[in-house]
């Protein structure tokens, strides 16, 4: 006798993802960056990031001590600032002149609390850790009702809802009606791409829904939001594969994987070849830790069901190759635009900067200024996606008023890197421009 029909419909929701699991003939690409990852995270100079200790932990080879060594880097990193009471936190925020205006740190400390559900065993977080993220998420949420957005991002609400779930905390319900609302209205974009964040939402979504966290009638709701991601996410693949764009195919991957949708959604095996084809797209640790999950057939969601017994221990660490050296110069023109309306001009500065053949473009920005002293100047901000700009020609781009200096090159197409990685053609015309987000 066949399969009863309800049982076949549920089919895809009751396999596993192992199913869903990159072809055979890829796991020799995809161990190489594993491993590449594993070297990046063993070098003591960068500052540990819980998105790379998750993305070790989530592959299907390990290495432990380093792992282990990785966490303990976490904690002493995590721990200090946050693993306080709020006013005991307070004091401390004083003393490190941490300024009241900065937003909530939701996602790191989401990111911190899913890196330590995934560890082997879970060592339990302290109480005051799911604290503080939830008076993030209040304050994201308070944010929301004022700005009518989180004063973080919805990205990062999504992965502080993703968390909570993880760690099987309650959130509660208006905070959690905030998200469906914005996806709902289309509300989740940042300067364009909206994948990722409607990814992570969707993620936090399913967490809840599976996990049993919400009433019945929530659960249709966010398994309904959901599934209606995943179809969005399938209709605006490319004919490339690429859903978004090649950074944030990973993400619309995991939903795929977490939905149980990757068995019977063409757009996941296109994505999964794209993704295959292009992982030299991948260099930086941020990069490969959002690319490795899906690489390994998992999702976030996967670190509630982790089988620590079952762990090889086959994975050495790789040292990234040198970049090619490439001989010559070449010339870039630089631009800085502001159309913003306080500004009094819109072309702010406009010149022709040489440079070394192999140069990126912070180099080509450390050269104008080195051209300009007077003139050109520019600030960074450390990130875990490497050096954000945030100041160009004394203008700093303003968190709480939405703003930030977009890279684009000539006539109007924005980078997909940031100013650290990307390498700009000779001849070509980069701007620098003060928008809104
Ligand atoms: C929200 C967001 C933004 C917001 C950040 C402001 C804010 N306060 O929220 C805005 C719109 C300003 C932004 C700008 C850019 N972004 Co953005 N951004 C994101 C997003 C959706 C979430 C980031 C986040 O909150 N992470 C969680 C927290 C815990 O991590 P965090 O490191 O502390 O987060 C901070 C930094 O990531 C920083 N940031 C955001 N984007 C970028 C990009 C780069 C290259 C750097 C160095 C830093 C940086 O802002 C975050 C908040 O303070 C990610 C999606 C993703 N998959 O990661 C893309 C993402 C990181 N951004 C990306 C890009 C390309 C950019 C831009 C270069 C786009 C452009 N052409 O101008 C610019 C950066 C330009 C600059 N000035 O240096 C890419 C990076 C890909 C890569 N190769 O590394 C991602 C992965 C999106 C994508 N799929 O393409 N971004």
């Amino acid at each position: 006798m066949g399969l009863p029909l309800v049982l076949l419909l549920l089919l895809p929701a009751l396999l596993p993802a192992r199913c869903c699991e990159p072809p055979e003939g890829s796991a020799g690409a995809v161990r190489a960056l594993s491993a590449r990852l594993l070297g990046l995270a063993g070098a003591a100079a960068r500052d540990p990031d819980p998105a790379v200790y998750l993305a070790l932990r989530l592959a299907r080879e390990h290495d432990p001590r380093l792992e282990q060594r990785y966490l303990e880097r976490l904690q002493d990193a995590f721990q200090h600032p946050y693993g306080r009471s709020l006013q005991e936190r307070g004091r401390w925020d004083a003393e490190h002149s941490m300024s009241a205006a900065e937003p909530p740190h939701t996602g790191r400390l989401a990111l911190y609390l899913l890196g330590l559900r995934a560890a082997c065993p879970t060592p339990s977080p302290h109480r005051a850790l799911v604290t503080w993220l939830k008076y993030c998420l209040e304050e994201d949420w308070t944010g929301s009702r004022r700005h009518g957005r989180p004063l973080s991002n919805y990205y990062q609400y999504g992965l502080g809802v993703l968390a909570l779930c993880a760690h099987h905390k309650r959130v509660r319900e208006e905070v959690i009606r905030r998200l469906l609302a914005a996806q709902h209205h289309g509300r989740l974009g940042h300067g364009g791409n909206t994948v990722d964040t409607e990814a992570v939402v969707a993620l936090a979504f399913t967490c809840l829904e599976r996990r049993r966290l919400v009433g019945t009638e929530l659960a249709a709701e966010l398994r309904a939001a959901a599934h209606r991601a995943s179809r969005s996410m399938a209709k605006a693949q490319g004919p490339d594969g690429v859903i978004g764009n090649i950074y944030s195919t990973p993400w619309a991957l995991q939903v795929f994987l977490a939905t149980g949708t990757c068995q019977t959604e063409p757009a996941f095996g296109q994505a999964m070849a794209a993704l295959l084809e292009n992982l030299e797209a991948f260099g930086t640790a941020a990069t490969m830790a959002q690319v490795l999950p899906v690489l390994h057939g998992r999702s976030y969601l996967d670190i509630t069901s982790m089988h620590c017994q079952e762990e090889p221990d086959t994975l050495t660490p790789l040292d990234m190759e040198p970049l090619a050296e490439v001989p010559g110069n070449k010339t870039v023109q630089l631009v800085v635009e502001c159309p913003l309306p306080w500004c009094y001009d819109l072309k702010l500065y406009d010149r022709l900067v040489p440079v070394p053949a192999a140069a990126s473009l912070l180099d080509v920005l450390q050269a104008a200024a080195a051209l300009d002293p007077h003139e050109f100047r520019f600030h960074t901000q450390d990130t875990s996606q490497g050096p954000f700009l945030t100041q160009v020609l004394g203008l700093e781009a303003r968190q709480e008023k939405q703003n930030y200096w977009q890279l684009l090159t000539a006539p109007d197409i924005p980078l997909q890197m940031g100013i650290a990685d990307y390498r700009p053609r000779d001849e070509e015309i980069l701007i620098l421009r003060l928008s809104e987000w």
